[in-house]
């Protein structure tokens, strides 16, 4: 067998959702939202780069290339623009259409570049991808012909009779749990893993996963851009290379515009303001990486235990910060956007040596441990406080609280009442 020869490479890549409207942010910015809006088309974009300087055989996209069955008319022809690039280089592209952009939400308008496929929605597919004129891989997939498609999509692709040396098989479907998703078009693995296929190029689930490496691969790449805090860290495509017989290599590559995260700044035991900034500088360049090219929308928490904490927790402090914080980053072509700073750092007391004292300070701080670890007491203590200082906002809000959220403000509490009694100590 002519190993070279029957080796292919691929780009594998899913839910597009090219113009997403986004949301989800905690204040609206024009020009943040128009970054973000753009965001979907630049990471397609950036794959179709990958596509081209790895000099692939074929792209293939497995579903919710749009995000909504309108698509505007704008929206359309960028999307066509990207894929003749890879049409002007004789590259292939396999696409299958998800429950965001079913086949009936596509228009007869938006004429396909040559080299572009586009699978039917009545049946399973089967196209012969040729090299150098000879099959070196069938492409089996389907569309969704509407948006909601429950049936096991997965039991209509069965292998040729006369196989190419590889088959794949291209599908919008949840295999496993949903997740946040809808359980659209559902198998198991067990379903999959013994009809001979080489790779499931899997779409539908928005987190990265390789199921299964090999006889068959079974991967999710996931999306391309994060669109919320749901969805953060790099996203991206895979690169694939196959052969006959061998297990796949499978390389996530990340193509995120802007990337969506968490930052935590610990500043226990600094005093100084400046420590405000550079820590958190620090923190994002341990998050960039060295990849300057991407933007970030970041939710800061800053934590630990500092003087600096009666400042930061007063009203109106941590909105002032992220003001200044995101001035003028939305100019920049890579910039890193504050959406909400998270105020967790606690005043600079030491609870150990308190403990150890003898006096009301010590019996204050002895009564709320005590209620943290019996839900009884906390009960009581809540009943006790409620009738001597309760409103009638307090009366109707309480009832609604778990246990969870009663600890979490008596922990606020617990520091609030002992740095407004410590104020003198410090
Ligand atoms: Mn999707």
């Amino acid at each position: 067998m002519d190993y070279v020869m029957d080796k292919i490479r691929f780009v594998h890549a899913a839910d597009l959702h090219l113009d997403t409207p986004f949301r989800g942010l905690s204040a609206w910015n024009e020009d943040l939202a128009s970054s973000l809006k753009d965001a979907t088309f630049k990471s397609f974009s950036r794959i179709i780069d990958v596509c081209l300087s790895e000099d692939v055989d074929f792209l293939i996209v497995s579903g919710d290339i749009f995000d909504g069955e309108s698509k505007s008319l704008a929206a359309q022809i960028r999307f066509v623009n990207e894929l003749k690039r890879l049409s002007e280089k004789g590259i292939e592209a396999y696409l299958a259409c998800g429950n965001h952009d079913p086949l009936e939400s596509w228009l007869e308008s938006m004429q396909m570049p040559e080299h572009v496929h586009r699978f039917g929605g009545s049946a399973v597919e089967v196209m012969s991808h040729k090299k150098n004129g000879k099959p070196v891989a069938d492409i089996y997939g389907i569309s969704y012909p509407r948006k909601e498609v429950t049936e096991n999509l997965a039991a209509g692709f069965i292998r040729k009779s006369d196989p190419a040396p590889l088959s794949v098989a291209v599908l919008h479907g949840t295999v496993g749990a949903p997740g946040p998703h809808q359980n659209y078009a559902p198998f198991s693995m067990d379903q999959v893993a013994g009809k001979g296929f080489d790779y499931w190029a899997l779409g539908h689930i928005h987190k990265h996963q390789v199921l299964r490496q090999q006889f068959p691969a079974v991967v999710y790449p996931g999306n391309p851009q994060g669109r919320d805090f749901g969805e953060t860290g790099p996203k991206g495509c895979c690169l694939v290379e196959a052969a006959p017989g061998e297990p796949p290599s499978i390389q996530f590559i990340p193509c995120q515009v802007i990337q969506f995260g968490e930052i935590e700044v610990d500043l226990t035991g600094e005093s100084n303001i400046g420590a405000l900034s550079s820590k958190l500088d620090e923190a994002i360049g341990n998050m960039r990486m060295g990849d300057l090219k991407s933007s970030h929308i970041i939710r800061l928490q800053y934590t630990g235990r500092t003087p600096l904490h009666r400042q930061l927790a007063a009203p109106g402090e941590a909105a002032g910060l992220k003001e200044h914080f995101n001035q003028g980053q939305t100019d920049r072509s890579s910039f890193v956007w504050i959406d909400r700073i998270d105020i967790q750092t606690r005043p600079d007391i030491d609870l150990e040596q308190i403990r150890n004292r003898n006096d009301f300070i010590a019996a204050i701080l002895k009564t709320i441990e005590d209620a943290g670890e019996d839900s009884q007491k906390l009960s009581e203590l809540i009943k006790e406080s409620e009738d001597t200082f309760g409103s009638m906002e307090v009366h109707k809000e309480l009832p609604g609280f778990g246990q969870e959220n009663k600890k979490k403000i008596m922990e606020m509490a617990k520091y609030m009442l002992l740095d407004n009694l410590m104020r003198d100590e410090q």
